[in-house]
C-alpha cells in the first residue's frame, strides 16, 4: 500500500493524473514511475503512466521475418577490456575474453531465496526464446536483428525471487548500470541474449551475455552483464543523464 502522505503530494501537484492513478492494471501497482517527484526525470512520469494504463497488458513488441535483419552499428562501449570505467573490471573481462568466457558467472542475487552464479552453459541449457526485433536507439538510428536468449523470468523464478521484490538491477563490465521493473522483467520478450543472427553474442554487441529489453529504448538493453540485483527498493542508476522510462 502506498502511503496516504505521498498520494496528498501527487494529488496537489498533478490533479489528472491522481485520478488516473487508480486505474491500475491487475499485476502493475506502480502507475507512477520510481523516479517520480526527481524534477530532471519528469520525463518518465508521461510514458510510464500512459504504457502502464493504457496499453493492454505484457503485449508484444513486434516481431520480424529473417528477411527484415539488416546491418546493426554497435556503439558505447564496444570492449570494456580497454574502453570500461572500472579498471578492475576492465582487467576482469579482458581475462574472461581470453578464454571465450569459460570463467564468466552472472550472478543473481538480493531478493532471492536461493542467489547463485550462472555459467553460460548454464543459461544456454535453459529454456529460449529467439526473436527478431527492431533496436531504437536514442541517438536516432534503428537496427533489426535476431536475439536468442533465456527469458528472465525463467532466471528469476529460479532464483526464487521473493514476493516483496520490484526491481531489476544489471551490472556491467564496462560499469554501466540500469534497472526496470517487474512489469518489463516478466515481460516474455525481456531476455537474456546469448545470440545474434544465429552466432554466439559478439564482443562489440554485448558477449558474452546481454539483456533485450524489447519494450523500451535502445539503452536499456545492458551489454556485458555482470550481475543482477533483485531489489525491493528503487535504486536510481542516476549517472547516465537517461531518462529511467523510455517506453516504446
Ligand atoms: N554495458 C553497456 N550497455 C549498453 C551500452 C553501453 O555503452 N554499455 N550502450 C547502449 C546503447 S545507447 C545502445 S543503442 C545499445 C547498443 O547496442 P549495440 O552496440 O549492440 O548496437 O546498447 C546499450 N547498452
Ligand atoms: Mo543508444
Amino acid at each position: 500500500m502506498e502511503k496516504p502522505q505521498l498520494i496528498t503530494r501527487r494529488r496537489a501537484l498533478i490533479t489528472g493524473l491522481a485520478s488516473l492513478s487508480g486505474l491500475m492494471l491487475p499485476g502493475c501497482s506502480q502507475p507512477l514511475p520510481p523516479t517520480y517527484g526527481n524534477l530532471l526525470r519528469m520525463g518518465d512520469a508521461l510514458t510510464y503512466l500512459s504504457h502502464r494504463t493504457l496499453l493492454p497488458g505484457q503485449s508484444l513488441a513486434k516481431e520480424y521475418d529473417s528477411r527484415d535483419i539488416s546491418s546493426f552499428p554497435a556503439t558505447g562501449t564496444t570492449n570494456p577490456a580497454d574502453r570500461g570505467f572500472v579498471p578492475e573490471l576492465r582487467e576482469v573481462y579482458g581475462r574472461l575474453q581470453k578464454d571465450a568466457f569459460q570463467d564468466w558467472r552472472l550472478s543473481v542475487e538480493g531478493r532471492v531465496a536461493r542467489p547463485g552464479r550462472f555459467a553460460l552453459a548454464d543459461l544456454q541449457r535453459l529454456p529460449a526464446r529467439k526473436q527478431i526485433t527492431r533496436h531504437t536507439c536514442e541517438e536516432g538510428w534503428t537496427a533489426i536483428a535476431e536475439w536468442t536468449g533465456v527469458p528472465l523470468s525463467v532466471v528469476l523464478q529460479k532464483a526464487g525471487i521473493l514476493p516483496s521484490a520490484r526491481f531489476v538491477n544489471f551490472y556491467a563490465y564496462d560499469g554501466f548500470s540500469d534497472s526496470i521493473d517487474l512489469y518489463d522483467a516478466f515481460h516474455p520478450q525481456t531476455i537474456l541474449a546469448y545470440g545474434m543472427n544465429g552466432r554466439s553474442l559478439p564482443v562489440p554487441h554485448g558477449a558474452p551475455v546481454r539483456l533485450r529489453v524489447e519494450t523500451q529504448i535502445g539503452y536499456k538493453s545492458l551489454k556485458y552483464l555482470q550481475r543482477i540485483v533483485v531489489t525491493d527498493e528503487f535504486v536510481d542508476p542516476g549517472d547516465t543523464g537517461w531518462a529511467w522510462y523510455v517506453g516504446i
